[in-house]
């Protein structure tokens, strides 16, 4: 019995050591938290994202904004997100030396997924480290979407400057567009605080997410309209909940024209 109290007190003593070690080496048990939320914070609003884009398969002519992507319920097709939200898209940071190290639309310095309003508007934080990567240099910025083509902004964004930053890829003028190598569908114009301001889209049909707009594509798409499939599932390139012919449509406009995701490194950027 004695033995037993023994070792039981002498687990206790442990114990109490190893909690007074913990406390000790974890500076957020003892109050500092605070600080550092607070500088989190405080850094937050130099550290804004504000992006603008359109998204092809969902632009409205009627309206010169997004319609909301859908998913299919038990009484028809409903709205996949929140009021005011079009769909979600995926923000990627690519650095500008020695491109080719970070092979095109896999490795990056910064990657996350953001709400995409209707309007085209997408806000976002960028944190100060990344991947390791303190995020303090210059990077070119990319867009995926589950069925749009990957696309670079025309310029790289300097994060080593005070934000917030800003890349508008949907106003340019008649026959250029904001994108790299000029890459994007022109989606006509609209009145703008009384003036005329020229819309582009991302192109749509990229249903694999491989830079290409093709026929791997097409099977892929035409397999879910087959089936007749609905929801919120990629071949849904229109976003209204259903595979049908307009989305076919739509993908063999952008296949005719071979579209593809342009590579800053490969092609002229203006
Ligand atoms: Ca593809
Ligand atoms: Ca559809």
């Amino acid at each position: 019995m004695y033995r037993l109290l023994f070792a039981f007190n002498k687990y206790l003593t442990n114990s109490l050591a190893i909690c007074l070690i913990i406390f000790i080496c974890n500076p957020a048990s003892s109050g500092n938290n605070n600080e550092l939320t607070l500088s989190e914070s405080n850094n937050k609003d130099t550290r804004s994202l504000h992006i603008e884009l359109l998204l092809e398969g969902l632009f409205d002519e009627a309206t010169g904004q997004l319609r909301q992507a859908h998913d299919f319920g038990k009484d028809g097709p409903i709205p996949a997100f929140s009021d005011g939200i079009a769909d979600i898209i995926t923000i990627s940071l690519h650095k500008t030396a020695d491109y080719s190290e970070y092979k095109w639309g896999e490795k990056v310095v910064f990657e996350t997924t953001a709400n995409l309003s209707q309007t085209g508007q997408a806000v976002l934080e960028i944190p100060d480290v990344s991947n390791g990567y303190e995020l303090n240099e210059t990077y070119w910025l990319s867009v995926n979407h589950r069925n749009h083509l990957e696309t670079v902004y025309q310029e790289p964004l300097d994060f080593g400057q005070p934000g917030p930053y800003f890349a508008d890829f949907k106003r340019g003028n008649q026959t250029e567009n904001p994108a790299v190598a000029n890459n994007q569908a022109y989606k006509g114009s609209i009145q703008e605080n009384d003036e005329t301001v020229h819309l582009w889209a991302i192109y749509a049909g990229d249903l694999n997410g491989d830079g290409y707009i093709n026929l791997t594509d097409r099977s892929l798409l035409l397999s879910k309209l087959f089936l007749g499939l609905r929801g919120y599932i990629p071949e849904d390139i229109d976003g209204d909940g259903i595979v049908s012919i307009l989305d076919r449509t739509l993908l063999n406009k952008n296949i005719l024209k071979q579209v593809k995701s342009k590579n800053p490194e490969t092609e002229s950027v203006k």
